[in-house]
């Protein structure tokens, strides 16, 4: 066995354990809630034994005022209140029309559906320090990229963050920890984040939708059939246009197909020539996932890893969906080897 030059820090913590919702709503009734605890665990075990990373624990609760960097100050009171004040699992079920609910003070079920988009993102005692939590994870990965501690860091975030948009929340994401990690980088340069995950980042999309510095690109399953279906179309190009750049892609999508589109995504970001780069890593693309139709193989994620790498910049992996939980450890193994 050979010795690889660099290892890759993964940044992690074990608070994201004290956030396990059991259920979600999907199709008419309740099923097991895909975004479990044993994921990152999964990953980190993998990872370790691999020889190709480096551990580093991170419990440093993130400042609120880097989070309200990228989301709205009312919003994150209102998550952070109503997580101190549950018992268990708190479900939004009601979604006003917003232009209509302008007097919510007191009850959590306006309060959290005002601020929601779907039942996918409950609240539980400690989900709003998780959540926290995983988005410093994302933050000092970004400053260990500016402080040129290593040319590819990788944060094991949990709960995800990229359907989590300025003031919104859903998708098992409360928090958007690449748009966190992204904030930051931008004040040093361009960015460009590249969003792997099988689901379009909504969230993302719209935290930095205005902003000509930070170029925001996607590749997904059409959001016409699959979810969060209200955004990720191919004419979604940016309120400054060519800052937002959504590849869609049929269900059943196998690697030809695929990775077709990667090329495209990486021959924009090299012309968009950032700084920096984020990657929105999921793992649900894997031909196995439960919630999921796309047809990458294990070796696939080796052959996109190398791909993103071959850029050669300062990248940021951010880790999003995947929920193959037992073979997660085996496809962030192939990425990151194929990284390095
Ligand atoms: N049948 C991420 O991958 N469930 N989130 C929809 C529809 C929400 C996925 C249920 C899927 C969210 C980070
Ligand atoms: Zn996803």
């Amino acid at each position: 066995m050979t010795t690889p030059a660099a290892k890759i820090p993964v940044l992690y913590n074990t608070m994201h354990h004290l956030h396990a919702p059991t259920k979600e709503y999907a199709n008419g009734g309740l099923v097991d809630y895909p975004e479990q605890p044993e994921r990152a665990n999964n990953i980190l075990t993998a990872l370790q034994a691999s020889g190709l990373v480096k551990g580093i624990e991170v419990n440093h609760p993130l400042a609120l005022d880097i989070i309200q960097a990228v989301h709205s100050p009312d919003m994150v009171a209102t998550l952070a209140n109503i997580s101190a004040e549950v018992e268990d699992y708190f479900y939004p079920a009601v979604f006003g029309v917003r232009s209509t609910m302008k007097k919510l003070k007191h009850s959590s079920a306006g309060r959290l559906g005002y601020y929601s988009f779907d039942v996918s993102a409950p609240l539980g005692k400690h989900s709003f320090e998780a959540a926290r939590m995983s988005a410093s994870l994302a933050f000092r990965g970004a400053q260990m990229l500016y402080n040129d501690d290593a040319q590819a860091v990788y944060a094991l975030c949990r709960p995800p963050g990229h359907h989590a948009g300025r003031d919104f929340i859903g998708g098992y994401c409360y928090l958007n920890n690449a748009a966190i990690a992204a904030a930051y980088l931008r004040t040093f340069g361009k960015v460009a984040i590249l969003d792997i995950d099988y689901h379009h980042g909504n969230g993302t999309q719209h935290i930095f939708w205005e902003d000509e510095k930070v170029f925001f690109v996607s590749i997904h399953a059409d959001p016409d059939l699959e979810y969060p279906h209200c955004n990720g179309y191919a004419d979604e190009v940016g309120a400054i246009p060519g800052t937002n750049l959504n590849i869609p892609l049929p269900f059943g999508t196998e690697w030809p197909r695929y990775q077709q589109a990667l090329e495209e995504a990486l021959a924009a970001i090299h012309h968009f020539a950032p700084d920096y780069l984020v990657i929105s890593l999921g793992f649900d693309t894997y031909a196995h996932d439960p919630i999921a139709t796309f047809k990458l193989s294990a070796e696939d994620f080796g052959t996109m890893g190398r791909a993103i790498a071959a850029l050669g910049l300062a990248t940021l992996y951010v880790q999003e969906g995947g929920y193959a939980v037992k073979a997660l450890g085996q496809l962030a193994t192939h990425f990151f080897r194929g990284v390095l």
